[in-house]
């Protein structure tokens, strides 16, 4: 690869932020060229006449900063503000095999796609097509299906609010529930798991609780590199004393040492704030155990008669206590530090921390949900909250740190595989065509259903499903069985060319980019992992006058596929404004008057039952459930089994590679690279920086390899590895998910390590 220079390994010994985030910030907008136009654009971000930052969820800070970005929101900028575009001349020069050569950076390096393009078999080459042809070939796949299940539709959660509810109308009217959606592979475990005990799949703390916490816990998250505009939140509780925990096996840079970017006065003394006062070196794998351990010491000193739970709240709006009691007390603490690799003595100072506070915050992230029992998991964790009452008061509750920016409102606006009856009931009403009821496919079912040759159309809204997804090498397979395949997107991904016998690629407008229509400007709107609702309106000019916005994309393949559609399309299109007033249609209880509230300039809060001590769920109150045992993965009997983690570097989003290099673990231009303690280094007789081969440990016959990694000396702890995504996807099984979410369990996988000259 042309593009790479030699791998360097050192320490990162900085605190993370300041500025060599200043000076990322700058260097990504000079590789893109659009230093003037990025800048410009940057100010507009996350203000309330601007566009909402493409990169994370993490909701804004108000009114309160005067810029409010962060390194990673300006690489994402500037990664679709591109000077850089994708011709038809590039896809003339290249036949797709040769594409196919280039690496995900190179292919994204190419710009922004431009026109849309159809696959031409006979000559290997995508061509230029207009928009009416693209959208009567889809609808010609479409209808002559026999039946609509043969079809996906996958979404990615940068898709605002309007187009994926427009795009859940129209599957369901198609006569189908599958909807792949990259939360399949994310949060689902929150939307499945905490429904049975808090009544609703989603965090309950605002912004404003990170003013009020005691304490806050920050489990299996990497804040500084992907959610960064929150370390402004944990700098600032910091400063005001508070204890904050990181659960995390790596010591991830900036939840150790931070500088705020935007505090003046740190940067210029080249200050930095200490984030986290109890660091805990978890296992991988190790925080049920870790739970399990803080709940042990509370009942203990219960059972000598301190009173360290919140009886009141426990009583009013609990069930179940008596048997979390049991099970916890029954755990032995041998095991408890055995399997989450933690003294006991330091799980005694959290339990401390957590008792001692009285409003507690835990925020988590994939290293919480990618594990096979990762639904349950979470339910401990809102069990630990209810112990001590930690919903409906100021300062407390359970923060999902969501990916996408609105990945969580792509699910309220009715992208669910699983639909709700009484949703259904409503869509019924509302536009009279009768939706189907039985569940649709999540994300692995949707490649099973490939692969069984059942599915013959693919439609991705969005995203990268394809290295997104588990099992590189059987999606691929998947795939290229297809009938159709069809790419919304901003960039070229490897998506476009592992394709169908037919394919399409369709070029949208970009969430920074005006979207002007003959019914004038239109807005869209965003929910953040807070649940609050906001307009998002582009100020770039589209990056060419062929790229149609994702609303008119989706009406126009309604009105292909269903001629006769109960739904008024054409008056959708071009003005957004009834599409809200369906929104509000349909979800009255959360969504009414939203065409008004949305004037209000930081938007609205969607109603959080639990913040007010309302529960949803089947007996009306918090329902604590047990999980049995410590582990959260399937125990794996080798001896020479490793577990490991698939984590973004810092340069990364998702499968959009910004650089080879991720500057706070201290490797440059390598990506290829496998993180390790030393001890399970020499312990396998490898010496620094081997060169090694990665196989998954798994019974279904399938041989999972990957070779060429280098060993880096790692603080991990024992048993666990660390390596990119997507590069190690194809090491992850199919059915290797999380029980009840079908989540890939990519935080865990169970492989070996050979030395490259050992292996066959
Ligand atoms: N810049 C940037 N921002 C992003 C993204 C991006 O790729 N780049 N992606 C977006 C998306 S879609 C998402 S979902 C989020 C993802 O944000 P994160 O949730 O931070 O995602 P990861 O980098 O996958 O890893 C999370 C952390 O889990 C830790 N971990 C691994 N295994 C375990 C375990 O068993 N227990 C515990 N406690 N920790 C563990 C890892 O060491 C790592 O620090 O970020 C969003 N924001
Ligand atoms: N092994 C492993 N696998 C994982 C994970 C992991 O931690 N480990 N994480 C999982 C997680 S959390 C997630 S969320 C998924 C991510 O899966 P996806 O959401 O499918 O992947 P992305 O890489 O975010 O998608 C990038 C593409 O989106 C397109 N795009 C960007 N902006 C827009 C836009 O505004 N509109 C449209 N229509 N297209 C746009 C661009 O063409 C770009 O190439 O991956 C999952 N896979
Ligand atoms: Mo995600």
């Amino acid at each position: 690869m042309s593009e790479q220079k030699p791998p360097r390994y050192t320490s990162y010994n900085q605190p993370a932020g300041g500025w060599g985030a200043a000076g990322a910030t700058a260097k990504v907008l000079l590789q893109q060229s659009v230093v003037g136009k990025g800048s410009k654009a940057l100010l507009a971000m996350n203000q309330p006449d601007g566009f909402k930052c493409p990169s994370c969820a993490f909701p804004d800070a108000d009114h309160r900063r005067k810029f409010e970005f962060c390194e990673n929101g300006a690489k994402a900028l500037a990664w679709e503000a591109t000077e850089h575009r994708v011709t038809r001349e590039l896809f003339a020069e290249h036949t797709v095999s040769e594409l196919m050569e280039q690496s995900d950076y190179w292919l994204e390096m190419q710009g922004r796609l431009t026109e849309p393009m159809r696959y031409d078999a006979a000559s290997d080459h995508y061509v230029p097509c207009t928009w009416d042809e693209a959208f009567s070939l889809i609808g010609q796949h479409l209808r002559a299906l026999d039946h609509p299940d043969q079809a996906e539709f996958y979404t990615s959660g940068r898709t605002p609010n309007e187009a994926a509810f427009l795009y859940s109308i129209f599957v369901r009217e198609f006569g189908t529930n599958n909807f792949p959606d990259c939360s399949n592979m994310c949060h689902e475990p929150t939307s499945r798991g905490l429904p049975p005990v808090i009544g609703v799949g989603k965090g309950t703390i605002v912004l404003d609780d990170f003013e009020h916490a005691e304490a806050i816990f920050v489990m299996g998250q990497n804040t500084g590199t992907n959610s960064p505009r929150m370390m402004g939140n944990l700098v600032e509780a910091r400063k005001r004393g508070i204890p904050i925990v990181a659960v995390n096996p790596m010591p991830e840079r900036a939840l150790i040492r931070f500088t705020e970017p935007q505090d003046i006065v740190q940067m210029a003394t080249l200050g930095s704030t200490e984030i986290t006062s109890e660091f805990v070196h978890i296992r991988i794998g190790g925080d049920l155990a870790f739970i399990k351990g803080i709940m042990k010491v509370m009942f203990e000193r219960e059972a000598q008669g301190e009173s360290v739970l919140d009886h009141a709240f426990l009583a009013e709006h609990t069930l179940g206590l008596d048997a979390l009691r049991e099970d916890v007390m029954a755990q032995d603490w041998d095991e408890i530090v055995r399997v989450s690799g933690i003294a006991e003595v330091q799980i005694r100072r959290c339990a401390d921390i957590y008792i001692r506070s009285q409003a507690t915050v835990i925020c988590y992230g994939m290293g919480l949900t990618q594990h096979q029992y990762g639904s349950r998991l979470l339910q401990q964790v809102a069990n630990l909250l209810l112990l001590r009452g930690n919903f409906g008061k100021r300062g407390a509750g359970i923060g999902p740190i969501r990916g996408h920016s609105n990945v969580q409102g792509d699910r309220t606006v009715g992208i669910d595989e699983k639909p709700k009856p009484a949703y259904l009931d409503r869509v019924r009403e509302v536009f009279g065509f009768d939706p189907p009821r039985a569940n649709g496919h999540h994300v692995v079912e949707s490649i099973q259903a490939m692969l069984d040759g059942q599915a013959k159309v693919f439609i991705g809204l969005g995203g990268n499903f394809i290295h997104a997804v588990p099992d590189t090498l059987r999606a691929y397979e998947a795939m290229q069985r297809l009938e159709l395949t069809v790419g919304i997107a901003t960039k070229l991904n490897r998506g476009h060319l592992v394709h169908g016998r037919d394919a399409l690629i369709l070029p949208v407008v970009a969430r920074s980019e005006w979207i002007r229509t003959p019914a004038g400007e239109q807005f869209v709107t965003i929910e953040d992992a807070m649940s609050n609702v906001s307009a998002s309106r582009g100020v770039l000019e589209p990056v060419s006058e062929h790229v149609l916005p994702e609303v008119e994309i989706v009406c126009r393949m309604a009105m292909a596929t269903l001629p006769d559609s109960r739904v008024d399309w054409a008056s959708c299109m071009h003005d957004y404004a009834p599409i809200r007033e369906l929104i509000a249609a349909v979800y009255p209880e959360i969504y009414a008057g939203f065409n008004e509230r949305i004037q209000q300039p930081h938007g609205f809060h969607l109603d959080i039952a639990p913040r007010r001590r309302v529960w949803p769920t089947d007996t009306g109150k918090a329902n604590i459930l047990v999980m049995p045992g410590l582990e959260v993965n399937d125990i794996v009997d080798d001896p020479d089994m490793l577990r490991l983690a698939t984590v973004r570097s810092h340069d990364q989003y998702n499968t959009t590679i910004y650089s080879y290099s991720d500057r706070y673990r201290g490797v440059y231009n390598d990506r290829n690279v496998v993180f390790m303690n030393i001890e399970d280094r020499l312990a396998r007789g490898l010496v620094k920086e081997a060169r090694v081969s990665l196989e998954t440990i798994a019974g279904d016959g399938v041989v999972r390899r990957i070779e060429g990694l280098t060993v880096l000396d790692y603080p991990m702890p024992r048993g666990a590895l660390a390596g990119y995504y997507p590069e190690l996807n194809p090491l992850l099984p199919l059915d290797y998910h999380d029980r009840i979410s079908g989540t890939p369990a990519a935080k865990s996988i169970p492989v070996r390590v050979r030395a490259m000259a050992e292996v066959p």
